[in-house]
């Protein structure tokens, strides 16, 4: 069965002012939607086909015979964990084990929205922050283009994709404005908190 796109968890509005539905519309209806498409149009007819998008990326990561189809199932699988790491009156302190974790592995709150507005705000050109656990600690990593934790042995939590195209119609060349506004409004912890297991 072909690769689809997921629904928004939420409406297309429901983010705005901090991210707009034009935005949304963009960013979900052509830019998540390429990547599955393009996806699915590379692994046709082949065993990748009926892989999960996880194996693909692990099978392929760091064969630069077969860039393509890593690129573009880990941004299939990027975008479904962005979307989810975002929800209406989300953001500011963390609550439940993660903000336990937070304080254990960073020193407090602040100390985090600190890092993570760092290696965002300082990834150069396109890609993403994360926060991630790796062996067993909570750190900020970012990443270019579209590698990912999985990629890396580490499992992601949280992320914030810092491609242009995901603040310029909002924020044009601001992007320390789209991450404080992703960290003040939009972060949804209970997905974190999921995802600690
Ligand atoms: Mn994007």
């Amino acid at each position: 069965m072909a690769f689809e796109l997921p629904p928004l968890p939420y409406a297309e509005n429901a983010l705005d002012p901090h991210i707009s539905a034009k935005t949304l519309q963009f960013h979900h209806g052509k830019h998540h939607n390429a990547y599955v498409t393009n996806l699915n149009n590379l692994v046709k007819d082949t065993p990748m086909a009926s892989a999960s998008l996880e194996d693909i990326i692990k099978g392929v990561a760091g064969d630069a015979a077969k860039a393509g189809i890593f690129n573009n199932a880990a941004q299939t699988w990027n975008h479904t964990f962005f979307w989810n790491s975002m929800k209406p009156q989300g953001g500011g302190a963390p609550t439940g084990e993660i903000a336990k974790r937070i304080d254990k592995d960073f020193g407090d709150y602040a100390k985090f929205a600190a890092e993570f507005k760092q290696a965002a705000a300082t990834q150069f050109g396109s890609g993403w922050a994360w926060l991630v656990l790796d062996g067993g600690k909570l750190k900020v990593v970012k990443t270019a283009n579209a590698d990912l934790p999985l990629a890396h042995k580490q499992t992601a939590l949280l992320t914030l994709d810092v491609w242009e195209h995901a603040y310029y119609l909002d924020y044009q060349n601001r992007r320390p404005d789209f991450i404080q506004a992703y960290l003040d409004h939009l972060v949804n912890w209970d997905f974190a908190n999921k995802n600690l297991g």
